[in-house]
């Protein structure tokens, strides 16, 4: 099997790409990636000798260069993504470029060669929960995104199941709640205060704190990504969750006590426009279906391991962190 991924020196494709070359022998990986400001290519860089994988720097809009890569492979996974809300409501444009035009790129491709297509999403197409819903987001809730980012990657599926419906395209969804785990972003929510107190800089709430997130582990995602790629149902959407709510108060205590601090000693800042207050995930259908089940179960444990990723692996974050908190300090958050 050899598979292009999209998006794969980003947090979730590098962590996608690790898991198929330690996991999958017979695999072989292209990796198209343009390195925005959110690529990294040193995530890859020891997997650079493995005659397996093989990256590519380019635009998924470029219709010319993806259709010449997925001539090339059997299935294409796709994460590429402008993926954070802020920059979205700060500047939308690169969203839809990425988010729509890159998709359908994708899909023009892959209906052209008949090649076999994942299509990462979120959770965020649904909107948001109010704290006391006694309802999860589930296959058929209704789309009503919220913000750009999350309207452009609902404008990406739609496009999906019309390739689906009118093409015949080989596609499946999947849309997962939010992703914690090492190689992520320092401009997210968890990666952004373990590095502030890394640096003696205080953890920052946007707001009250009251959101609640569904997290689950990045591996938990990228194995449910594989059980749908094995046994998922063309044209089929599968929502990808571990029953793992908290409110981001809470997390930021979490990581204050996990790092020795008090769990007190966070600051408020103002409030994200349009912030959505609560996702949640209903997965059985794909832990029926397909038997998928997350292994990373208690929370506290993994997220004590992603604290020590970003204290053992200052060099890879250290560029970003100065970047993405002049960015911050502009939206005086
Ligand atoms: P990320 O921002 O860490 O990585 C995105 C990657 O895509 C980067 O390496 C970037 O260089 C690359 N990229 C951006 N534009 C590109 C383009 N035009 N051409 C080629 N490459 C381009 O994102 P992530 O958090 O790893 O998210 C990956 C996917 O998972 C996205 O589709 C996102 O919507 C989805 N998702 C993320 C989460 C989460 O919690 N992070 C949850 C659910 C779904
Ligand atoms: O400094 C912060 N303080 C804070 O309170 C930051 C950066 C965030 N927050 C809050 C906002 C959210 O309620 O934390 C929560 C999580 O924020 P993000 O990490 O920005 O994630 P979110 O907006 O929930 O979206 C994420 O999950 C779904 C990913 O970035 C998306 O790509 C994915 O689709």
């Amino acid at each position: 099997m050899k598979i292009l991924v999209t998006g794969g020196a980003g947090f979730i494709g590098c962590n996608f790409v690790k898991l198929v070359l330690a996991e999958k022998p017979d695999w072989s990986v292209i990796n198209l990636d343009l390195l925005t400001y959110a690529g990294n290519r040193e995530s890859l860089r020891a997997e650079e000798s493995t005659s397996r994988y093989r990256f590519v720097h380019g635009n998924i809009c470029d219709a010319a260069l993806v259709d010449s890569l997925v001539a090339e492979v059997d299935a294409v996974i796709h994460f590429a993504a402008e993926s954070h809300n802020d920059n979205s409501l700060h500047d939308p444009s690169p969203f839809l470029q990425t988010n729509l035009i890159g998709t359908y790129t994708l899909l023009e491709a892959v209906r052209k060669h008949n090649k076999r297509y994942h299509h990462i999403s979120t959770d965020e197409v649904y909107g948001d929960l109010e704290l006391d819903d006694p309802d999860r987001f589930h296959e058929t809730t209704p789309y009503n995104p919220s913000s750009p980012y999350s309207s452009t990657k609902a404008g990406s599926d739609m496009l999906v199941r019309a390739w689906v419906r009118s093409f015949k395209v080989q596609a499946t969804i999947s849309n997962c709640s939010n992703n914690y785990g090492s190689y992520q972003h320092v401009e997210k929510f968890i990666p952004r205060q373990i590095t502030n107190l890394i640096d003696g800089i205080k953890p920052k709430l946007y707001g009250k704190g009251e959101n609640v997130r569904d997290w689950i582990h990045v591996e938990d995602h990228n194995r449910a990504v594989l059980e749908i790629l094995a046994k998922g149902r063309i044209g089929e959407t599968y929502l990808i969750g571990a029953d793992g709510e908290k409110n981001n108060k809470e997390v930021i205590e979490l990581i204050l006590e996990l790092m020795g601090h008090d769990p007190k000693d966070y600051e408020h800042v103002s409030d994200r426009p349009g912030h959505d207050m609560r996702y949640a995930i209903d997965a059985s259908k794909l832990r029926t279906e397909l038997g998928w089940k997350p292994r990373y179960t208690a929370f506290r444990d993994g997220l004590k391991a992603t604290v020590e990723w970003y204290q053992a692996n200052q060099a890879w974050w250290r560029a970003a962190k100065e970047a993405t908190e002049k960015k911050y300090a502009k939206l005086g958050r």
